[in-house]
């Protein structure tokens, strides 16, 4: 598939690179480039030779919101119809780690797609915020769920009334981002933690991510039975033999992500 919005790269070491390329606009998200994106990532994620994703912009922007003008004179119908949450969503469910590779601003729903992701590797150029208010809206892409799960009640209050962007340092102060690194290291910082993790056993990895992603939305009781039958389902994989077997030979296991 050719896309007009975004760049996609494979790397022979098992991951794959996505990034956003609408460098004139500060990578602001249009409907055309949330389709795109989509798109990319479900097919990346039905690929077995593809076991983390990076989702990167440019020095610049990783994203600067949701495209302002494309939105500007939208009715509530309108909205309703275009069923963007819909798209939002699927990203949701996308199985295979995604790294977010985060340098200069990410902002709105840019920092509502980077905490759609699983871990976040940041320059100490990037400014992050939710800066809905300041255009006479708010958050509509989790800006106001998994940034108050990320931070706390008061910081994510802080971020979202007042709009204002938050620095790398205080990201990583706060939780919201994993590591920050010079500039020049955040693309390699986030390609060798995917290489880290692409070399690990697949269906553990697959299905320890959607355990960590269940504490957000069950109960603790719930969360743990889920994470229990995880654990169990991953007893009838070869893998799981494959692993423990190497260990007791003290070898290096081969995992075939069967
Ligand atoms: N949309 C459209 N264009 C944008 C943009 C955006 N969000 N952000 C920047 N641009 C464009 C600018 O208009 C400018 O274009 P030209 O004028 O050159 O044609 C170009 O990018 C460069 O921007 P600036 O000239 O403004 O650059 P500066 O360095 O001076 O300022 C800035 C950078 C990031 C501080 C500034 O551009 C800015 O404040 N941008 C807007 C940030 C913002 O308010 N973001 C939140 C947008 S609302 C939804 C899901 C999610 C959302 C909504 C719905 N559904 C699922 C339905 C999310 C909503 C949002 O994100």
């Amino acid at each position: 598939m050719d896309y007009q919005f975004i760049l996609l790269t494979r790397d022979p070491a098992g991951f794959a690179v996505v990034q956003l390329n609408r460098p004139d606009v500060l990578n602001a998200i249009n409907r055309k480039l949330m389709e795109e994106l989509v798109a990319a990532l479900e097919g990346l994620d039905e690929d077995e030779n593809i076991r983390c994703i990076v989702l990167t912009g440019n020095e610049k922007a990783f994203a600067a919101g949701a495209d302002i003008k494309e939105m500007s004179d939208a009715s509530t119908v309108e909205m309703l119809l275009r069923d963007q949450f819909a798209r939002w969503d699927r990203i949701r469910k996308i199985k295979t780690p995604i790294i977010a590779a985060v340098s200069g601003f990410a902002l709105g729903g840019g920092c509502e797609l980077m905490m759609a992701c699983d871990i976040v590797i940041a320059s100490e150029t990037a400014r992050i915020g939710q800066p809905e208010i300041n255009i006479g809206v708010m958050p509509g892409a989790g800006g106001t769920q998994r940034l108050t799960r990320a931070v706390g009640k008061t910081k994510a209050m802080e971020m979202v009334l007042t709009g204002k962007m938050i620095s790398a340092q205080e990201a990583l102060q706060w939780g919201l981002v994993n590591k920050v690194v010079p500039v020049e290291f955040y693309l390699e910082e986030a390609k060798s933690l995917a290489t880290e993790i692409a070399q690990k056993p697949p269906l553990a990895v697959r299905l320890a991510k959607e355990a960590i992603l269940k504490a957000f939305d069950t109960t603790i009781e719930g969360g743990l039975e889920f994470e229990r039958k995880n654990f169990y389902l991953l007893f009838a994989s070869e893998d799981q033999k494959e692993g423990m077997k190497a260990f007791s030979e003290k070898r290096k296991a081969q995992w075939k992500g069967r």
